[in-house]
């Protein structure tokens, strides 16, 4: 699927420091491989109502650490899917008397533009789980031949063969669970989100999953391929039958098809950890025999009026209609990075309008910038965002140095110009 485009980024002299991120699964900030290669897969929008500022916080704290490894001299493999099929899509479509084809693709061109405006650099690879299914189907048929699929009962008069993952004959015995961080741990249901299975339910249940599906061998076993029902789309599956894939495999066979296994880093907002990337895991490690991911990073809850802000919910902040109101795509990508981007945050027009203050302070400090200052800043910047990518750190930087203007004899316009490009480069923000 075609991605969107990139604005060229600024070369800076120098170079960032060892990177440090959060690992989910074991709590730790811990180090980046430093190696010339590294690789990243970011789970993409189910496109409906996008792109609302939680989406854009989510891609915005990923285009961080894909800077911050260029900045550092790394090749950065960069992967994305769209679900341009599932359950929430098909019934969105339904309720508003759309096509749900057309409402795919007027959202992801919607998401298209606003990524470009605020100036995300694009995956590499940007692709869609309709696109995908032909790559998907095998696998399935893998996971059902080595014994860790299995196909239930038609439910609700529908056809019988809709094929479900076993989180129990896929999980490793407990005496050969190691670290997931020593590269060769196998998996286990809870490697990823450390959640005991009754903490579970309840979120499998709201996350998409059907734990009350009748033939399961397990409650916590999630759908690979649902075979189609009447009025349905529906793709041929081979020995599966014709119909479509679920969404943890969606993205597992995504990452697997473009990235290197483990690939460097699984991101995603924090509602993802579970169910999404700890099945993903576990499909993943079942066709490989290694770990999905070297590490997985969470963003968190971007939310609105005290709510988390979701599709579902509808209290939605959207990206293109700030722009359509004419407010400054650098003012939106401010407000993102004003935030540190594991915490959980409310948008208000409150926190736009101090944004678009400081960048205004921002601009005009260019015009005063004091001779030799850009050097201080800039290493400030790599600091703050080599350390678990700490933005509002990284912008504090900014505002002491624009806070300290030059005596007109002694402004530099090529200071100015330096900093300008880091901020760029490194913060993706166009002064
Ligand atoms: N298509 C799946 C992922 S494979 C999906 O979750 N789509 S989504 O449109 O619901 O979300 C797209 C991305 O934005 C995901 O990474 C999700 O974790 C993140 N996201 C969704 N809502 C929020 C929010 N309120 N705050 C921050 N991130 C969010
Ligand atoms: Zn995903």
């Amino acid at each position: 699927m075609k991605s969107w485009n990139s604005r060229p980024i600024p070369e800076l002299s120098g170079a960032m420091p060892s990177i440090s991120l959060r690992d989910t699964v074991s709590g730790a900030v811990r180090p980046l491989p430093a190696q010339p290669d590294v690789s990243m897969y970011v789970c993409g929008i189910t496109p409906y109502d996008a792109t609302h500022m939680g989406h854009a916080a989510t891609y915005v704290a990923f285009d961080l650490l894909n800077r911050a490894w260029r900045d550092a001299g790394q090749r950065v493999k960069y992967v994305q899917n769209v679900t341009d099929v599932d359950d929430p899509l098909l019934e969105r479509a339904q309720r508003d008397g759309v096509d749900w084809c057309e409402l795919a693709s007027g959202q992801i061109e919607l998401f298209r533009k606003d990524m470009e405006a605020l100036n995300v650099i694009a995956p590499e690879h940007y692709i869609g789980a309709v696109e995908a299914i032909d790559s998907i189907v095998p696998q399935i048929e893998k996971l059902v031949a080595a014994g860790v699929a299995y196909p239930v009962l038609g439910a609700d008069g529908g056809p019988d063969g809709d094929i479900y993952f076993s989180v129990k004959d896929a999980s490793a015995p407990s005496d050969s669970r190691g670290a997931h961080d020593d590269g060769n741990a196998p998996w286990w249901l809870g490697q990823i989100s450390a959640l005991t299975q009754s903490q579970m339910l309840p979120v499998f249940a709201e996350r998409g999953g059907d734990p009350e599906r009748p033939g399961k061998r397990n409650a916590l076993d999630p759908l690979l391929w649902r075979v189609a029902r009447e009025g349905e789309p529906r793709w041929d599956g081979a020995s599966l039958g014709a119909g479509r894939p679920g969404w943890h495999i969606e993205c597992t066979v995504i990452a697997q098809r473009f990235l290197p296994s483990p690939f460097t880093v699984q991101g995603g907002g924090s509602d993802l950890v579970f169910p999404h990337h700890e099945m993903g895991a576990g499909h993943a490690f079942a066709l490989s025999g290694v770990p999905m991911a070297e590490h997985y990073a969470h963003t968190g809850m971007v939310g609105l009026d005290g709510e988390k802000m979701s599709k579902s919910k509808g209290n939605l902040v959207l990206v293109s209609a700030l722009r359509a109101q004419g407010v400054d795509p650098a003012a939106i990508r401010l407000v993102i990075l004003a935030h540190h981007y594991r915490s959980d945050w409310f948008y208000s027009d409150a926190v736009l309008e101090q944004t678009q203050t400081r960048l205004e302070s921002w601009r005009a400090a260019l015009g005063a910038a004091p001779s030799g200052s850009a050097g201080g800043v800039i290493a400030d910047l790599r600091a703050a965002l080599a350390n678990d990518l700490d933005a509002p750190a990284a912008l504090a930087a900014v505002d002491l140095w624009a806070s300290r203007p030059a005596a007109p004899q002694q402004v530099s316009a090529l200071d100015a110009a330096l900093v300008s490009d880091a901020v760029e480069a490194l913060l993706g923000v166009i002064l």
